[in-house]
């Protein structure tokens, strides 16, 4: 019994840490495993045990729960209960056409408005998301990347309007445009452009604000995207240092603005590498800034994160399961050392979360700190001699990352060259084919999957009234128009266009300035595109890694059939034979490339509005309706229905085998074709 379990152990921790991370996990760690490393303490250089000497014991970590839906006053409801309820900082949510620098009366962004976060258009906005709630006591996150000036500076506009001082305003703005490159996706400018905001932004708060976090450098978007633990924290270190670099660049010392650089991670079910993540994640920091920048201040040199448990970690699935995974996570971000975290909601694969199920995720953390007692001793993992040795090798491999990076030049050049984009999406699909082979455990999914779900109690699911949401904002928009002087606003936008041509002045503070005479979101954002351009970005494809994992880790089934994979790639090269075409997939650009498919993928709840309106399209330009629309993401089970009516061809919901869809759609082409 012993054997075999140490054999089973040894197997799964091998499939799970994988040779794609280049770690090997032994089944036991001795003294031996951490003799040659240094004893070192909470507080202290290089800060592998926190960034502070306390950690939690002088105070826990901050429940800072993730939300914004609907309308501002909705939003602002909901932020008040769950601050009365335990929650202690806000994070906002903002919605799609907010994050592109669109207002909600912009015809690209209808069907969007309030759905996946808070619809934003002014300061006016600004002012009712955080009415009532003191913002030079509250810490405020905002997830904000490409619209960051005029968002960033309608909340300053708003917190100046409160009352509340520069110096009192405490909080974290995201403002991490690298990894939108890499993963995220939501830039409005180029590269190098959007660079030079950062660094204006730097400069301004550095000087004006100096208790609020310029940045949150995030990894969490890398791992949601498939990237494993060793590739979110070299590509994220890596962004670090192009961020200091960007600083200086903008004229300050690494002392004037590194000790508010502040990082975010994604934390999923890897509990071991996920704590060792976080420990070692402090360490590279500490010794990379010291190496590069010597910076006069021991702050410059302190990580200091948010986390987030794993979205893609959750399943659709026999949902409540979620809630046991979320728990699990949030133990390794905490003794991984985190100052900050939100714990999702066990409805996470199905919509936005409910009063309900927000509750429970906020409860998770209160039960941590004040049932389990977890705050009560700093980096309790310290001395392990597995997570040490872990911590120690994580450490290794990234800063092998980071070395390659630097190599070509710093991430923007990385970025430009493609790598870290291709090295995510192979790591994305060698994780998909471990898991639809099996050798990876999603219970519920690929194990232990209930057929029965009958007498079981449903998740409610929250839904949004994207048309209520979208009235409310066009009137406010007319009436802020009508109300303003619109002399000033025309010279405000003028100014703010100037200084981007010229770059001889701070386009944060020439932003403050719009948003203080009530510019909009989309007016501030026009402005600086009339000079830096829009980015739409070239698409690149990986192909053979999924492939390979699967097979390695599933040749042929056990009962001697051919597993459904071969068959799907038999299937494909018959269809090539038949049809002398492989079957593409592509959004827009899909009538005039003249696709079979056109895939869409939405998390951001606008399936409704936005999937008839496609297939509406595709029928005025294709009569002959040839073009399939198939969906997949988070698709409540209720609206499936509603879409098949609209003329979608399949769903595809998350947990999906690759293999098994694939097969599907073959199918569905197939007969469309014949
Ligand atoms: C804390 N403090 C201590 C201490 N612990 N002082 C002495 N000893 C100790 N043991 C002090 C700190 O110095 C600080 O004061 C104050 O207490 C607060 O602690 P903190 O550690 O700074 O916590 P917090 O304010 O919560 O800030 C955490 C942070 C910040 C630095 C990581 O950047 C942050 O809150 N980030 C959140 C990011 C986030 O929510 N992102 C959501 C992304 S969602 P002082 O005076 O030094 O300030 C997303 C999804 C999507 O991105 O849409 O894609
Ligand atoms: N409210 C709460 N959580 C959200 N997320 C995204 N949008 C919202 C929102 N409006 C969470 C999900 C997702 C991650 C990126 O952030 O967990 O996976």
């Amino acid at each position: 019994m012993e054997n075999f379990r140490g054999f089973w152990v040894l197997s799964l921790l091998k499939d799970i840490y994988g040779d794609s991370l280049g770690i090997n996990v032994k089944p036991i760690y001795t003294p031996e495993d951490i003799s040659s490393l240094e004893k070192e303490l909470p507080g202290k250089f290089p800060f592998t045990r926190g960034p502070y000497a306390t950690m939690y014991t002088h105070r826990p970590w901050t429940i800072r729960q993730y939300a914004g839906f609907s309308t501002v006053e909705e939003s602002n409801a909901f932020y008040k209960e769950n601050l009365k309820a335990g929650q202690q900082g806000l994070s906002v949510a903002f919605d799609l056409a907010t994050h592109r620098g669109y207002d909600s009366d912009h015809p690209r962004v209808s069907g969007d408005v309030g759905m996946a976060g808070v619809a934003i258009d002014s300061v006016e906005d600004m002012k009712v998301l955080f009415d009532g709630i003191d913002l030079s006591k509250v810490s405020v996150s905002m997830t904000m990347n490409g619209a960051v000036l005029p968002i960033l500076a309608m909340y300053i506009v708003a917190a100046l309007e409160q009352g509340c001082t520069y110096e009192q305003m405490r909080g974290t703005i995201q403002n991490d445009i690298l990894k939108e490159f890499m993963v995220r996706n939501t830039y409005i400018y180029p590269v190098h452009e959007s660079m030079r905001i950062i660094g204006d932004i730097f400069e301004f708060t550095s000087k004006k604000m100096p208790n609020y976090n310029s940045i949150s450098i995030s990894g969490y978007h890398i791992q949601e995207a498939g990237a494993n633990a060793v590739l979110e924290l070299g590509f994220t270190i890596a962004d670090g240092i192009e961020y200091i670099r960007t600083g200086i660049k903008a004229g300050l010392t690494v002392d004037e603005f590194a000790p508010r650089l502040s990082f975010f991670w994604g934390i999923g079910m890897n509990f071991y590498m996920e704590v060792a993540k976080l420990r070692a994640a402090r360490k590279l920091w500490a010794i990379l800034v010291q190496k590069h920048f010597n910076p006069k201040s021991k702050n410059s040199l302190r990580l200091r994160a948010h986390s987030q448990t794993s979205g893609w970690s959750l399943t659709e699935q026999d949902p409540y399961n979620n809630i046991v995974r979320t728990t699990v996570e949030a133990m390794a971000a905490t003794f991984g050392g985190t100052q900050s975290l939100h714990t999702n909601s066990l409805d996470e694969a199905i919509a936005l979360p409910t009063k309900f199920s927000a509750r429970i995720a906020r409860n998770t953390q209160i039960i941590l700190q004040e049932e389990a007692h977890i705050p009560r001793v700093a980096d309790p993992f310290a001395g392990s001699y597995m997570i040490e040795s872990l911590t120690n090798e994580v450490y290794e491999k990234a800063l092998e990352i980071i070395e390659e990076v630097e190599a070509l030049g710093g991430m923007t050049k990385a970025i430009e060259s493609g790598m870290p984009k291709m090295r995510i999406q192979e790591s994305a699909a060698r994780r998909q084919a471990q898991i639809d082979s099996g050798a990876e455990t999603i219970v519920g999914v690929n194990r232990h999957i209930v057929k029965d779900t009958e007498g079981e109690q449903k998740v409610e699911v929250l839904s949004i009234d994207n048309s209520k949401v979208l009235t409310s904002q066009l009137s406010k928009l007319s009436s802020l128009k009508k109300d303003r002087n619109n002399d000033i606003v025309i010279k405000s936008l003028q100014d703010l266009e100037a200084a981007a041509r010229s770059g001889d002045a701070n386009l944060l503070e020439l932003s403050v300035i719009a948003a203080m005479n009530r510019c909009t979101v989309g007016e501030i954002s026009n402005a600086i595109e009339n000079v830096f351009g829009r980015y739409s970005s070239p698409s690149m494809l990986v192909s053979g890694a999924y492939k390979s994992e699967y097979f390695d880790s599933h040749n042929e089934d056990t009962n001697g059939e051919i597993n459904i994979a071969t068959s799907v790639i038999k299937e494909t090269e018959e269809f090539l034979e038949k049809h002398g075409r492989r079957p593409r997939e592509a959004a827009r650009l899909a009538i005039d490339s003249d696709v079979h498919v056109i895939g869409a993928s939405s998390l951001a709840a606008g399936h409704k509005t936005l999937v008839p309106q496609l297939i509406q399209e595709i029928k005025k330009a294709d009569p002959n309706h040839s073009i399939l629309v198939i969906v997949g993401g988070v698709i409540p089970k209720n609206d499936y229905q509603f879409l098949y009516d609209a003329g979608v061809a399949a769903i595809y919901g998350p947990g999906t085998p690759i293999p098994n869809s694939a097969s599907h759609l073959l199918d569905l082409i197939d007969k469309n074709n014949s």
